[in-house]
């Protein structure tokens, strides 16, 4: 079969499809997205009628992966690092109850916080959960490692995480594919109690996953992703993990390096391996995507009797993406003087688009707000988060998916009129939902503005469930219909606007109001009639 050229992100999908995979559940994240978006638009996915529609968020998604996992098919769920957050209730108790069909967890992870709010180690996820994981190196593994994926799942009889960070999932490099392996049947689990986790069951589920810890050593002994190249030079040994085995490479080919190299690509890590390497070499420099969880694992606590260096021990730096560069200078090689930056090339900070509908929400908001002083608006995670910058400086904070709406409640509680929350269509649908019901049986006096630009712009630009269904959401959660006013943000309706605002804010209870007016990146799409065209600005 040729080689395909694909993304990081577009290897993990075309080798899913071709593992047979039955259904992929998502909600997007960068830098995830483009996994599930591959399928969306492959034709064999389509004839094949595969499950490929976004989900509400990261918990719906990983939960309908493992239904389909129950009745035998194989699936997989994909997310951002801090989407695992959003789905850990489900993915926890997933290794609890195991699989049925094979299913994957694909994480991709942000170092650098390129798109994200933090740069957590989803690797650290699956330890807590007891599961195995994979990590490619390049494209070719992640397609390959998808497809082995499957397989280990269903052997082992658990989930199995595929964690990849931002450079894989979005470079490119030619893929070599092998022949397709048809789906499962449709087959119910031999045992219809294993996913009844009430506690008698549960306890037994749970020493059944204890007990498969020693056997998920073994596969990771016997794996063909685990590797030890021998090198002559034995003054240190490399213990390579994920992409960080690129960056050695490129390194070592430049420098004519002869160190040996242990690359890890599959978790647990295999003790027998890496105790006989350790053995061969002085000391250990240790490569790792993301926290030193690997490092701190080898050394503990206490001191042992060889050197182990890396992110811990401060050869390399504690946060932020590995480079070669870093590399290198872990390793004691000199570096060329990086090359100046010409004066033309300028930092450009993300912007919301020319036009864009959250800028007149803003300008309303702001007005309405002046005679109140500022810290009162609680903002959430999309497009117009970047309200925070100038001119706007509209919003007080950010943190997580949902946390505009209960923040605001929590300030309101505390005694804070006005207190108003900020919060997208699609986060809203997302994990505002549940805020706002906790808002309406309490009757707290919050004014919350969903800003509706029927998408999911941030991202770029995917279906929102909340289209055409924000008044009926907010009606059937309780709020007061008078208190739901739509406005239409544009800038001849301003005055009348920022009167409905502040009559809102004026109002000691909970009132929502709907901003209504498309994203200007879907309009265009629309007219150019395809898909091609969008601003991701890739939260
Ligand atoms: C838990 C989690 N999942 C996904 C993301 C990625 N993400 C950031 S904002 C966003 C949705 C934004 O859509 P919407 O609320 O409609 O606002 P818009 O960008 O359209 O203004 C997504 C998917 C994230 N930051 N956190
Ligand atoms: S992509 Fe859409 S929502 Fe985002 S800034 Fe541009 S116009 Fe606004």
């Amino acid at each position: 079969m040729p080689g395909l050229v694909l993304l990081g992100d577009e290897a993990i999908a075309q080798g899913a499809l071709d593992a047979g995979l039955s259904g992929v559940y998502a909600y997007p994240g960068t830098p995830s997205t483009e996994i599930t978006e591959y399928i969306q638009h492959s034709a064999p996915a389509r004839e094949r009628s595969l499950h490929s529609n976004w989900s509400a968020n990261e918990k719906t998604a990983m939960e309908a992966a493992l239904g389909m996992s129950y009745a035998g098919k194989r699936s997989m769920a994909c997310m951002k690092h801090v989407g695992l957050n959003v789905a850990a209730d489900a993915f926890l108790n997933a290794a609890i109850t195991g699989i049925n069909g094979g299913l994957l967890v694909v994480v991709a992870d942000d170092p650098s916080m390129h798109s994200s709010q933090n740069e957590q180690d989803s690797r650290f996820y699956a330890r807590f959960a007891m599961i195995p994981v994979l990590e490619p190196a390049n494209q070719q593994e992640a397609y390959d490692q998808t497809r082995y994926g499957f397989d280990l799942s269903e052997r082992t009889g658990l989930p199995v995480m595929l964690r990849i960070t931002t450079r894989l999932a979005h470079s490119r490099s030619v893929v070599e594919t092998a022949p397709e392996a048809g789906e499962n049947e449709l087959q119910l689990p031999s045992d219809l109690r294993r996913f009844i986790l009430l506690p008698a069951l549960a306890r037994k589920r749970y020493h059944l996953l204890i007990g498969n810890q020693e056997n998920l050593v073994l596969e990771s002994e016997q794996s063909g992703h685990n590797r030890w190249e021998q090198g002559t030079d034995r003054r240190k040994g490399i213990i390579a993990c994920g992409i960080a085995y690129n960056y050695y490479r490129e390194v070592a080919r430049a420098a004519n390096l002869k160190y040996p190299v242990f690359k890890i690509s599959q978790y647990p890590v295999p003790p027998g391996l890496l105790n006989d390497f350790v053995a061969e070499v002085r000391e250990i420099l240790v490569l790792e995507e993301g926290y030193p969880i690997l490092e701190e694992s080898l050394t503990g606590i206490l001191r042992n009797s060889y050197t182990v260096r890396g992110r811990l021990e401060g050869s390399l730096s504690r946060d932020g993406e590995l480079n070669p560069g870093l590399v290198k200078a872990a390793l004691g090689i000199r570096q060329e003087p990086l090359r100046k930056v010409p004066e033309i090339v300028r930092e450009r900070p993300p912007a919301l688009c020319k036009g864009c509908s959250h800028i007149d929400m803003y300008n309303a908001l702001n007005e309405a707000l002046d005679s109140h002083g500022p810290g009162r608006v609680f903002s959430d995670i999309g497009c117009y988060t970047l309200g925070a910058l100038p001119p706007y400086n509209a919003i007080n904070s950010c943190v997580d998916m949902g946390a505009s709406i209960t923040m605001a409640k929590g300030a309101a509680d505390a005694g804070l009129h006005p207190s108003v929350a900020v919060i997208g269509d699609s986060t809203f649908t997302h994990s505002g939902m549940t805020g706002l019901l906790d808002a309406v049986v309490e009757k707290t006096p919050l004014t919350i503005i969903i800003s509706d630009n029927s998408t999911t712009g941030m991202t770029g630009g995917q279906s929102s469930h909340a289209t055409g269904r924000l008044v009926d959401i907010c009606t059937g959660i309780g709020v007061e219909p008078g208190h739901i006013r739509v406005i239409n943000p544009l800038k001849k309706y301003h005055g009348e606007n920022t009167g409905i605002i502040s009559e809102e804010m004026d109002y000691r209870g909970v009132s929502v109001i709907i901003s209504q007016r498309e994203c200007i990146q879907k309009q265009v799409k629309s007219i150019k009639g395809n898909g091609k065209e969008r601003v991701r600005k890739c939260e």
